[in-house]
């Protein structure tokens, strides 16, 4: 046993990330919060609102083949009924669980993830099966802009200026077969890289979520690429990721590589870490509570407020729909 070397995970090969920027992030992020007077049993649950930090700096990657893209136009048929959350804020208390369960330090520990180059594979029940190239994806269809509002399961909540194109126009380009009742959606699985991969080594990674072909097809369920008006940072899920807003964030799965359409219910990383907890549908319901805290109200970051949640996170009348019974 003696002559295994485990790696530690952040000891990454080739540095990607060196400790000193893990290191800088943590001591600055504990030195705001004692200052903010927030104590070691928040810290260790990582509830406490996001904390800009002078030393943040958002990066994404912007190759030469998307000069123009980003800021896409805004699509005004989505509006909110409160402010954008801080950009420093929504980027600073991430959950991504490949990197680290520590919401601040996400930042840090995947900022030199590798998002680019990228491919998408799209398989299973499809006439036109692909390995599609991000630089594909970005330019399938114009991409727009949508403020989302962004609810975690957790109760806490956001709304952010999403870049990026609706799923059914990639659903269109690889005509599904009748069969095809699910699209089951794979993240990248890189140990090496993600830290929180190494370390974690019980949770089934890769990461992997599933959606209705209804919900696929909907009009509010994007995949989006960018943030803010500008390529998307790798702690929001560069190159590409889902948003369906009217559920728990969970089911917005970050960086994805596969894209698969099936004919049965496949299962959900949250489903199967946690069964009792987490269902396949997670839709945003003030009704029901989690198993161990209420879903009535909800914490908006960056801010002191709570405010109330709504049914499908205020996105009924495009929703309801889907799920009233015939
Ligand atoms: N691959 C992957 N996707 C993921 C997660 C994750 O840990 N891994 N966390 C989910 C959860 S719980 C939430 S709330 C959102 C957070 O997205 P944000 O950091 O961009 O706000 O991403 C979701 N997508
Ligand atoms: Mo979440």
């Amino acid at each position: 046993m003696a002559f295994i070397k485990r790696s530690r995970g952040w000891e990454i090969p080739g540095s990607l990330v060196t400790p000193e920027e893990v290191y800088l992030a943590r001591r600055d992020f504990l030195k705001k919060a004692s200052a903010a007077g927030i104590g070691a049993a928040v810290l260790a649950t990582g509830c406490g609102a996001g904390i800009p930090s002078e030393t943040a700096r958002i990066t994404y990657p912007e190759p030469e083949s998307w000069k123009g893209l980003y800021p896409a136009k805004r699509n005004t048929a989505f509006t909110l009924d409160r402010d954008l959350t801080d950009e420093t804020v929504a980027a600073t208390y991430n959950n991504f669980y490949e990197f680290t369960t520590d919401k601040p330090a996400v930042a840090a520990l995947s900022r030199r993830f590798p998002v680019y180059p990228w491919q998408v594979e799209v398989k299973g029940l499809v006439a036109k099966p692909k390995v599609y190239d991000i630089d594909d994806l970005v330019k399938m269809v114009p991409l727009e802009e949508r403020l989302y509002r962004h609810r975690c399961v957790e109760a806490w909540a956001m709304a952010v200026p999403w870049t990026g194109f609706p799923l059914r126009a990639l659903i269109g380009k690889v005509e599904p077969l009748g069969s095809a009742k699910f699209v089951r959606l794979v993240s990248f699985h890189k140990p090496e890289l993600a830290p929180g991969q190494a370390m974690q080594s019980w949770y089934p990674w890769p990461y992997y979520e599933a959606l209705t072909m209804a919900e696929a097809m909907n009009d509010l369920t994007l995949l989006a690429t960018g943030i803010y008006g500008h390529p998307m940072p790798p702690q929001h899920g560069a190159p590409i990721r889902l948003v369906t807003p009217w559920k728990y964030g969970f089911k917005s799965i970050k960086s994805i590589v596969r894209i698969e359409f099936v004919e049965w219910q496949p299962t959900n990383f949250w489903h199967d870490v946690a069964p009792d907890e987490y269902d396949f549908y997670a839709n945003v319901d003030p009704k029901v509570p989690h198993k161990r805290w209420s879903q009535a109200t909800e914490r908006l970051i960056g801010t002191d407020k709570r405010v109330a949640t709504l049914p499908f996170n205020g996105y009924a009348d495009q929703v309801a729909g889907l799920y009233r019974k015939a």
